[in-house]
């Protein structure tokens, strides 16, 4: 097991990670900017290193400080937490070549899955289901055109560097295609140095849903179930729940167990989310996330498994926590990302927390790093915190999360806790009746369309 980890990352994620640390007896390190020296994960920290300026390229994207960092407090592992440099191959093997630890996945195994038509090749050859489309880049418009005649349209023209829905063209009928595939490969070339392009059918209304996976880098791997995470507004996740209300557990067994095979044979080590498309009770491969995600304590709570605690010990050469026969579902759980913005414009709003009051109670969790007299500052994301909700149903789980939401105090900034107070009472999504575009619907004013 590692000594000492150092937590190259802030906020919530800093904290948390800090958590499994103390629990394992490993002593801990944080990193900061200038701008994060009251940050609350300085303050729990055994040690603590500034690393530089605010912006993130010159503190928590600086691989030479973090190097540093390690060498003066004799840290011997890494955790990246997500974002920054969770899912930066270059980095795993910088870490390596230094004889430190890399709390995550292997590099090629990072690299593979960054790359999207390369990782929705490897899916694809390990049995994991994939939208219908082109294999690998399109490289004219006569090839385009057949292809899009092949599976039909609508066909969405996406960047192979792409992510985050940057890059992306629908072309729903056979005249719009040429621009579609001009437009996202203009797009692709300025925003990621790369102009390839691929297509797939587009899909009109689908869910999100994501599967949770974990492997011992030796061919071992286990699934612990789905998170849907269809309610989001620009790329961005808002409320994350698990299980999927539409996904029956014969289901959930089926596509669960094709991820699990699939990590089996790659060998792969450590926390994965394998993202799918879901509509009409088929699933399609989008892309995989090689790091531990914002929501993984929608999976905690339904699973009782610690996933930060088990990417350490697996990280460190263990065992996986776990047989997938012992693996259950308890329950329901749903995440509210509550953000500091403005809940209408989503603007951010940063500045001195007045008053913080957590809620609390049977079933309730909150993940934040922030306190009351607290400075958001302004250059990193606006998460305030997430406010975690357990229920033995959906419907108990509702009833204490709308609960939770009202007892909650964040004065002195605007938040997104306006926003998750009117959701609770919404009749589609108490029914559970979504999709991945119902939330910007609502939010534009108009009554979002039915899920089916
Ligand atoms: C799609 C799609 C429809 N059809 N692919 C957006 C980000 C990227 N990760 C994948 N995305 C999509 N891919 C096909 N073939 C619709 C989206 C999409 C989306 C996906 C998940 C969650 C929210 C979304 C919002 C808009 C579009």
């Amino acid at each position: 097991m590692f000594d000492k980890i150092l937590i190259a990352n802030r906020g919530e994620i800093a904290l948390r990670v800090l958590r499994a640390c103390k629990e394992l007896g490993i002593s801990t390190v944080a990193v900061h900017s200038t701008a994060d020296a009251d940050a609350m994960h300085v303050r729990l920290a055994d040690e603590s290193v500034c690393i530089g300026p605010p912006p993130s390229k010159d503190s928590y994207l600086n691989i030479p400080a973090l190097l540093a960092a390690c060498e003066i407090t004799g840290a011997d592992a890494v955790h990246p937490g997500y974002g920054f440099l969770s899912e930066n191959a270059r980095f795993a093997e910088i870490l390596a070549d230094h004889n430190l630890g890399f709390i995550g996945p292997k590099a090629e195994h990072i690299r593979l899955m960054g790359d999207k038509i390369e990782a929705k090749k490897t899916a694809k050859r390990l049995g994991i289901p994939v939208v219908p489309g082109s294999d690998g880049a399109v490289t004219s418009e006569a090839d385009a055109l057949a292809i899009g005649r092949e599976i039909g349209f609508p066909v969405l023209v996406k960047a192979a560097a792409g992510g985050g829905g940057r890059g992306m063209k629908v072309a729903h009928t056979e005249a719009d295609l040429a621009l579609a595939l001009s437009t996202a490969a203009n797009e692709a070339r300025s925003a990621f140095g790369d102009a390839s392009v691929y297509l797939e059918k587009y899909l009109q209304k689908p869910r999100h849903i994501e599967i949770q996976i974990l492997g011992d880098g030796r061919g071992g791997a286990i699934h612990l179930g789905e998170r849907d995470c269809s309610l989001q507004r620009r790329h961005q996740k808002v409320w994350e729940e698990g299980p999927s209300p539409v996904l029956a557990a014969a289901a959930r067994a089926r596509i669960g167990e094709t991820c699990a095979k699939a990590m089996r044979d790659m060998k792969y080590l450590g926390v994965g989310t394998i993202e799918f498309l879901y509509e009409d009770g088929e699933f399609y491969f989008i892309e995989m996330n090689t790091r531990i995600q914002v929501e993984h304590p929608v999976t905690e709570s339904i699973t009782d498994i610690d996933l930060v605690l088990e990417q350490i010990r697996i990280a460190a050469g263990g065992e996986l926590p776990a047989k997938q026969s012992d693996i259950a579902i308890i329950g329901h759980a749903i995440e509210c990302r509550i953000n500091a913005e403005n809940p209408q414009t989503f603007r951010p709003s940063p500045g001195r927390i007045t008053q913080f009051h957590p809620p609390g109670g049977l079933g309730v969790r909150i993940d934040s790093a922030v306190y009351q007299g607290y400075v958001i500052p302004p250059y990193y994301d606006s998460l305030v915190g997430k406010l975690i909700v357990h229920g033995k149903t959906r419907g108990e789980c509702l009833m204490r999360l709308r609960r939770a939401l009202d007892e909650m105090v964040v004065d002195g900034i605007e938040t997104t806790l306006p926003l998750f107070r009117a959701l609770v009472r919404e009749p589609d999504i108490i029914e559970g009746d979504y999709h991945i575009h119902w939330l910007e619907q609502y939010l534009a004013g108009q009554p979002p369309d039915a899920a089916k």
